[in-house]
């Protein structure tokens, strides 16, 4: 416990708990919105802060996935948003798509994982590469959060180059055989069903749909993590796995499958890294005007308004890319190169306000009492996966030279 000076501190201190964050849109951008994302936007911001703000620290602090949340997930509509109301999923546009994973990522970054991973990298493959039959047994249960399911590209020795990737699948009849590992997979200890990329004897990349409980099939935990501790993370271990060939997914090959559901969830961390930016932001802004120093508000400093005045520059800046990039995504022509740009661009910016905003809570900063810290280590996970601060940079450096750092 800090030692509580005067009644402004006192006042703090006891409210520090309370979710009484309020969005920021400086530039008026819901006036780009429609009622509609707005209404989403809204009862999204209402659910995490009822259901996420009051446990998310400690869960963090306790390294448990908070996984009673996945009821409410899917009533939220958070599983598959974009994808069609058909198979049980939201049905609703790219938009409000991003403005569910920025309220989420409001929440923790890890929350907005577990959306991500479910209807981008799970769902999504499902929806565009699977057959029909996969569709309807897969998609509803995934929407309804009756399935967890699990995204394997990742293998230990391949992360940023998933095309050299050596789990593989042999050839037997109405089966694969599948042998090799995954590595850092989102939820997998607890998935029911896993989306899995690996190679078949003529080296091709292909999608299987593994189910918990395979034969060969081993999911352990990955502990230790100081970054995303709300968030569950394993490995996957296949160790003859036999795959019947109906849960191949029949619609893609190469590496061009997994990258198309990269691309996917890329484009809600690209929102998502808002809600987190608006949160430390949120919080630093309230404490620099209730915390007195030197016999007046902190925010009065000139220095503490350069932090506040750029990160509000910043946010706005993000908030218009990802607009513009929502709108490009509603008329299907949000081009990967884009995407990995908001994706860096966004994440980056959120984990410099997450240190400001510490810096701004003095030692304060630094406790569970306030979410800077908590959200800081989160986005040094989400700067690296989806694709690593830098290769992103590689990506739209390829995309404006023409020429393939890569190779
Ligand atoms: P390259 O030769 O460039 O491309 C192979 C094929 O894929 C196509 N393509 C894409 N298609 C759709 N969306 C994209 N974003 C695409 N990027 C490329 C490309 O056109 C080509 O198609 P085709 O028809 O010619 O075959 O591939 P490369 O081997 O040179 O790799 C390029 C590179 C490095 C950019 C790529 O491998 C990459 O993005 N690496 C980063 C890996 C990564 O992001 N891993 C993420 C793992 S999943 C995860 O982190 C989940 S976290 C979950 C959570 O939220 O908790
Ligand atoms: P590496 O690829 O070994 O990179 C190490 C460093 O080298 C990085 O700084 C990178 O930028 C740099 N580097 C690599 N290549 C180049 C280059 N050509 N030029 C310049 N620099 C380069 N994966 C999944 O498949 N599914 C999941 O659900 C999933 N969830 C995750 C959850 C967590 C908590 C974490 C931490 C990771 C998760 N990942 C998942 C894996 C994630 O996508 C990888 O960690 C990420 O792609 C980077 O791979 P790597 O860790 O092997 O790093």
């Amino acid at each position: 416990m800090a030692i509580i000076e005067n009644g402004t501190a006192t006042h703090i201190q006891k409210n520090a708990k309370q979710d009484r964050f309020r969005g920021h849109d400086y530039y008026n951008i819901d006036d780009l919105l429609d009622t509609e994302h707005i209404l989403v936007r809204d009862a999204v911001r209402e659910w995490v802060k009822q259901e996420v703000s009051p446990i998310i620290e400690e869960y963090s602090e306790r390294a448990e996935n908070p996984r009673h949340l996945v009821k409410g997930l899917a009533e939220i509509g958070a599983f598959g948003p974009s994808l069609p109301a058909e198979y049980g999923c939201g049905g609703m546009d790219e938009m409000s798509y991003g403005l569910i994973m920025q309220e989420l990522e409001r929440g923790d970054s890890g929350v907005r994982s577990a959306a991500s991973v479910q209807g981008s990298l799970v769902m999504y493959p499902i929806y565009r590469f699977g057959s029909e039959e996969q569709r309807k047994k897969y998609l509803p249960k995934l929407a309804n959060g009756e399935f967890i399911g699990c995204f394997g590209l990742t293998e230990p020795n391949h992360g940023s180059d998933p095309s050299s990737m050596i789990s593989n699948l042999k050839d037997d009849g109405d089966s694969y055989i599948l042998n090799g590992a995954k590595m850092w997979i989102t939820n997998s200890p607890i998935a029911d069903v896993c989306v899995v990329w690996a190679k078949d004897e003529e080296g091709v990349i292909r999608g299987v749909i593994l189910e918990k409980g395979m034969k060969g099939l081993s999911a352990p935990e990955i502990h230790g993590k100081l970054s995303l501790r709300a968030s569950c993370t394993g490995e996957l271990v296949f160790e003859d796995v036999r795959v019947p060939k109906a849960n191949v997914l029949p619609n893609v090959t190469g590496l061009k499958g997994p990258l198309s559901c990269l691309s996917k969830a890329r484009y809600g961390i690209a929102w998502g890294a808002i809600g987190a930016a608006m949160d430390c932001y949120d919080s630093a802004l309230r404490y620099s005007k209730e915390r007195v120093q030197f016999g007046k508000p902190i925010a009065q400093f000139q220095l503490t308004q350069k932090k506040l005045a750029e990160m509000i520059t910043e946010i706005t800046k993000a908030q218009l890319l990802a607009w513009r990039l929502g709108t490009l995504a509603n008329k299907g022509k949000a081009t990967p190169a884009q995407i990995s740009m908001a994706k860096r661009n966004n994440v980056h910016m959120a984990l410099e306000i997450a240190r400001e905003a510490r810096q701004i809570h003095g030692g304060m900063g630094i406790t569970n009492e306030y979410p800077c810290m908590r959200h800081m280590m989160n986005l040094e996970t989400v700067l690296t996966y989806e694709g690593t601060h830098d290769i992103h940079l590689l990506i739209t450096g390829m995309d404006v030279t023409g020429l393939n750092a890569f190779k």
